[in-house]
């Protein structure tokens, strides 16, 4: 196969010259192409393609058992030096890597069909977009990246001859755990993931690519890659304000991005749009302003709690053009079902494995879907997918949010005093494991920017590279941070969430127009609880001042756990984060 791009030539010769595929095929993106893929992986088992009366477009797919999730343990950074990683990454030597991945790779496509995929992360085109090439073995790989990115000839022709792209090889080899490995090479713009066909794993435009490999162009280049979600509000005078947010995995960022106004703002003419439910890429503006793109072109999210309550636009996007993994097989009518869709689970059905999962097993509590189920689902079927989704300039950020599970600790909303401490309260974020994980309840886990398991260079450097971002933003956003799970002594929840969510961010939108008051606390500006719009909602004044207390003995708890975190990065660690734990400690007198 013939390319005009000399490092694409070279990257794809090698590969085959590697992994001695049967077959290589060019995505060019067209429908047919995508179609006869989707027929070939349904004539072998790989897909099943479900009822295209009810759900049109749709397919189901299972991976192996050993394979559902990221795989944290397995993911490195390989550098020259080890320090380039950091304290929180697994590291690599990138020469030993190369010499131990490239053993695994040989002769891994025999009998097999490499696909080479040109992608673009963000609008084809866009001064913010990246083009990368993922180079695989699986048709599944294919079918979601066409769904996730953009992709075809047209980003080739735009890469022209650049060498300005991402080399991507996945190769599904034998599944085997023990020789799984997620690979960034940073300083070479590559990527290797071998022996894995989970999501997370292989579509290496999303984690590896947008956060691992970004954040370090992000770095060189004066720009920011986040594992966040980007949200519109319109307001009831027709102004839209874009927010920023950061959570860890698994604490509703595909709820929030998507989130329904509780009826009393609909009435008043609140509107929500969703950008982006997980990754933003960065700029600062020619006006001085920070400006967002989301750079995928379709949602992977969790199935399982997915329902027409907690998320009616996201199970609305899922109805058509999707492809679910790990879900239960509605033998009933040839759809799908998981746990939390709704209180009908199909009495003929096949659970995740691929067994029948019969009414015993349902007795049982034997789970049908897996945990971490999905679909992939395009953006363009959400139904409050903003009008600015493909504006290659991105949209304007008024605020950046940064949250977490924590119990008590951390009010439902504060306000951080300026950038400085803004880049604080972001580096100090933090979840306590529930009972649900395993392991012990309520341990605290330090999840930076929720960037810990994303960040693809030095954390240290990269919290040096949030405070150097500060200086070039003249009309800065404010940082804010909430918290959805603060529980009574009990442990039950103190605060709705869902669409009430709106009721924090509303009060959020009003403090960067200067409409809204707060009081000042050792950790940062907190509402009056009257500050709190609480129009329909059944809670008082009170139940709020109950979520919004900053209990000083918890907070030098915190602020030593913060101090062991911070210790981790030795000489790493910017004066002006250290300064703002002395003067945490100091509020906390
Ligand atoms: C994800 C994650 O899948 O953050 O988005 O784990
Ligand atoms: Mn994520």
């Amino acid at each position: 196969m013939k390319f005009e791009n000399k490092g694409v030539q070279k990257f794809i010769d090698e590969s085959i010259a590697l992994c001695a595929p049967d077959k290589v095929v060019l995505i060019d993106g067209s429908e047919e192409q995508l179609e006869s893929l989707r027929a070939e992986a349904c004539s072998t088992g790989e897909m099943i393609k479900l009822n295209q009366e009810l759900l049109p477009g749709c397919y189901l797919h299972r991976t192996a058992v050993n394979d559902v999730a990221r795989v944290e343990g397995r993911t490195f950074i390989c550098t020259e030096k080890e320090e380039d990683a950091g304290p929180t990454n697994n590291w690599m030597q990138k020469d030993k890597a190369y010499e131990l991945l490239k053993g695994i790779y040989k002769g891994a496509m025999k009998g097999r069909t490499m696909y080479i995929i040109p992608f673009s992360m963000g609008a084809v085109g866009s001064p913010f977009s990246k083009i990368g090439i993922e180079l695989t073995d699986s048709i599944y790989v294919v079918l979601n990246m066409a769904i996730m990115t953009r992709v075809g000839q047209n980003v080739l022709d735009t890469l022209g001859d650049s060498d300005d792209f991402v080399r991507g090889l996945h190769a599904k080899a034998d599944l085997d755990e023990e020789k799984r490995y997620i690979c960034q090479f940073p300083e070479d713009n590559t990527i290797m993931s071998v022996n894995s066909g989970y999501g997370g794993n292989v579509l290496l435009g999303k984690k590896c690519f947008a956060l691992r490999i970004a954040s370090y162009q992000g770095r060189k280049e004066g720009w920011l890659a986040e594992h966040m979600l980007i949200l519109g509000v319109e307001k009831p005078n027709g102004e839209t304000k874009y927010i920023a947010a950061a959570f860890p995995s698994a604490c509703g960022k595909t709820n929030l991005a998507m989130l329904i106004p509780p009826k009393e703002f609909a009435e008043k003419g609140y509107k929500v749009f969703t950008v982006g439910d997980d990754i933003a890429w960065i700029r600062v503006g020619a006006d001085g302003r920070l400006y967002a793109i989301n750079p995928e072109n379709g949602f992977f999210g969790v199935a399982p709690g997915t329902n027409a309550k907690s998320n009616p636009n996201a199970l609305a996007t899922t109805r058509k053009g999707t492809i679910f993994t790990n879900v239960v097989h509605n033998l009933e009518n040839n759809t799908v079902w998981w746990e939390g869709l709704d209180k009908n689970p199909p009495k003929k059905a096949i659970d995740w494995k691929g067994n029948p999962w019969t009414e015993e097993d349902r007795a049982n509590g034997v789970k049908g879907a897996h945990p971490n189920s999905r679909f992939t689902a395009p953006a363009k079927n959400c139904p409050c997918i903003s009008p600015e989704f493909e504006n290659p300039q991105g949209v304007p950020l008024d605020a950046i949010v940064f949250g977490g599970r924590r119990a008590k600790t951390a009010p439902l909303v504060y306000e951080a005093r300026d950038w400085a401490h803004g880049v604080f309260v972001g580096s100090i974020m933090a979840s306590e494991t529930t009972a649900a994980a395993s392991g012990a309840v309520g341990v605290v886990r330090r999840d930076p920017m929720a960037m810990l398991p994303f960040c693809g260079y030095n954390m240290g450097d990269y919290f040096a590279h949030w405070l150097e971002m500060g200086e070039k933003v003249t009309k800065k956003p404010k940082f804010f941070n909430v918290n959805w799970f603060r529980t009574d002594d009990e442990g039950h929840f103190l605060w709705p969430g869902f669409g009430d969510n709106l009721r924090v961010l509303d009060w959020i939108l009003k403090r960067t127009e200067g409409e809204a008051e707060a009081v000042e606390t050792p950790i940062g500006y907190v509402p009056r609880p009257e500050d709190i719009d609480l129009n329909g909602l059944d809670m008082t004044t009170e139940d709020v001042a109950d979520l919004l207390t900053v209990d000083k003995e918890l907070w030098k708890e915190d602020a030593a756990g913060i101090e062991a975190f911070y210790a981790k990065f030795g000489d790493k660690l910017p004066k002006a984060l250290a300064d703002e734990l002395a003067t945490l400690k100091n509020n906390l007198k």
